[in-house]
């Protein structure tokens, strides 16, 4: 797995982060390195689709980048009738997830259903989606501006079958400053520990200011509820990593 080293010369480009090739080649070692729980996610979300996805439905997972969610559904849907769609805006992700996806060998699935990919190179906002029985926004809203995520939401939750789920995965902020610095400084930590620099961690963090927006837990749950959904609640929490549960 190509590492990621792209904040860790001199030289290095600090300006605002984009997906773009450089990202996109490092991508999976940037995330295990960054994301604590971002491997137990990814299983998880496997796991929630043969709980949850129905027969004749159709799956999503938005901003999908290499694929790592949608290969986890794929490998997990136990009923017919199924199809992912799985979209990015970054050119650079939704050409090496075309790769990804053809190379994985869908016949080591616990069952012997075809489930059929459909990866679109589009914005989330402006896909058109439909009789959904599960949605991933793993680590992709926070990308989105604040005033665009309910309007996302409510579309998400107008196109889903009864009981279907949507998995939101976001960095948050705590509302208590105290506990905010300490979840930031643990974090800070854990990118330590495998093996980013302080001068890294700083400047990747400076890169996304403004790109990444996180917001509390009681933010995202109070529009879950605006947008239709009728239960949702965190189902992981790791540091200031969280990934929410939400049924239509
Ligand atoms: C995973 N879910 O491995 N429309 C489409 N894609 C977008 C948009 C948008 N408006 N904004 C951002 N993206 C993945 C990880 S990464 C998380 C998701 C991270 C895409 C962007 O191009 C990138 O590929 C992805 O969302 C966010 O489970 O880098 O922290």
């Amino acid at each position: 797995m190509p590492k990621d080293e792209i904040y860790r010369s001199e030289s290095a480009d600090t300006a605002t982060f984009a997906f773009n090739a450089v990202v996109a080649d490092v991508f999976p070692d940037m995330l295990q390195r960054s994301i604590p729980g971002y491997a137990e996610t990814i299983d998880s979300i496997g796991q929630l689709a043969s709980r949850y996805v129905m027969p004749n439905t159709q799956c999503y997972d938005l901003g999908c980048s290499l694929a790592a969610a949608t290969l986890a559904m794929r490998r997990n849907i136990v009923v017919p009738g199924c199809r992912i769609v799985a979209v990015d805006s970054a050119a650079a992700m939704v050409e090496r997830c075309r790769k990804i996806v053809a190379s994985d060998d869908h016949k080591t699935d616990a069952c012997n259903n075809s489930v059929a990919i459909q990866i679109l190179h589009a914005d989330i906002r402006e896909v058109e989606i439909s009789r959904a029985s599960m949605v991933v926004l793993n680590y992709t809203l926070q990308f989105l501006p604040v005033a665009d995520r309910l309007p996302m939401l409510k579309k998400i939750a107008d196109a889903m079958v009864e009981n279907g789920i949507l998995i939101l995965s976001e960095k948050v902020i705590d509302n208590d400053p105290h506990i905010e610095r300490l979840l930031v400084e643990l974090h800070h930590q854990f990118k330590r520990r495998n093996a980013y620099s302080e001068l890294e961690i700083s400047r990747k963090r400076t890169a996304l200011e403004n790109v990444l927006i996180p917001e509390s837990i009681d933010v995202h749950l109070e529009r879950l509820r605006l947008a239709g959904f009728r239960h949702a609640g965190p189902w992981l929490r790791f540091f200031n990593f969280v990934s929410i549960l939400a049924i239509r």
